[in-house]
């Protein structure tokens, strides 16, 4: 009876989640799906829109397998022990203190799970660092609180403001993605290489975006590198936070991108460079000459 009710409880449960499910697949915005979010209750990752994603992700999900195996490995240990020797069943203790053929085991096979754990997460980490020729370049600058945007070969660049609960749905967000959408987006092609150039304008803050599995400190004075490429059919609004504390305001500078076809990408550099041409920040420095 109580065991049909729990079943009952958590298929209800299990239902909810797939409506849930089916009604986020829906949520779109300006026709993009809004793909990248953290979900109520969630504990796994977000989808992965590119392979740096599914690379990490898939590592974690291999050392959490070591982690588990070790862990009952050691439970196991720790039971025997207290069965077999405790004071009533092992009365007389054994007094050695060695056994080479043991100590070399156990320092040899931690070192083996070692080399296997760094032989899968090396190259995920290589991959991450070693920047590709790049599609597409955006410089992106963490201010107290917002972030900047500059796309240094167009031209042009903008800031990106939080949306206040107020501005969501002129802006066609649902009231949830309050602290996650902002008024202007940054926007990238699918399929290509986006090379991205971070750096903080006045303390450190953190560009992170998790479905794309990237994440870098921007601090002032250096110019940091790393790359994305979403995949094709993942067009969408993903959506990541700044993740390094950087003042009062921290929780307040949520990050949006777009990721759309290249044909949207290229429709949006012409609509782009006409409303951000005057803001150019990319404008050329005059220097006064001596004569
Ligand atoms: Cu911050």
């Amino acid at each position: 009876m109580r065991i049909s009710s729990l079943l009952g409880g958590v298929s209800a449960a299990a239902a909810a989640t797939i409506m849930a499910k089916s009604a986020l697949a829906q949520e779109t915005v300006d026709g993009l799906r809004i793909i990248g979010k953290p979900v109520d209750g969630g504990t796994g990752f977000q989808p992965a829109a590119t392979e740096l994603a599914r690379d990490l992700q898939g590592l974690d999900g291999m050392i959490n397998w070591i982690i588990g195996a070790i862990c009952l490995f050691v439970l196991a240990l720790l039971i025997i022990v207290i069965l077999r020797f405790n004071r009533r069943a092992n009365p007389k203790p054994a007094s050695f203190t060695h056994n080479s053929p043991l100590e070399v085991t156990w320092t040899i096979v931690p070192i083996i799970i070692l080399v296997v754990i760094g032989a899968f997460s090396l190259p995920v980490l290589f991959k991450q660092m070693e920047i590709p020729k790049a599609d597409v370049t955006v410089k992106i600058t963490g201010y107290q609180w917002y972030w900047g945007y500059e796309y240094p070969d167009e031209g042009f660049s903008f800031d990106s403001y939080m949306l206040q609960k107020d501005q969501l749905a002129e802006a066609g967000y649902p009231e949830d993605m309050y602290r996650l959408a902002t008024d202007t987006a940054m926007v990238v092609p699918t399929g290509k290489n986006v090379v991205i150039q971070v750096t903080g304008a006045d303390v450190i803050h953190s560009w992170a975006m998790p479905a794309f599995g990237v994440k870098q400190d921007a601090i002032p004075g250096r110019l940091a590198e790393m790359w994305f490429k979403v995949d094709k059919g993942m067009e969408g609004i993903y959506f990541g936070q700044c993740s390094e504390l950087c003042g009062s305001n921290h929780a307040f500078m949520p990050i949006t991108v777009k990721a759309v076809t290249p044909e949207a990408y290229e429709a949006w550099l012409e609509k782009a460079k006409a409303e951000y041409a005057d803001a150019g920040a990319a404008k050329p420095v005059k220097v006064a000459s001596a004569d």
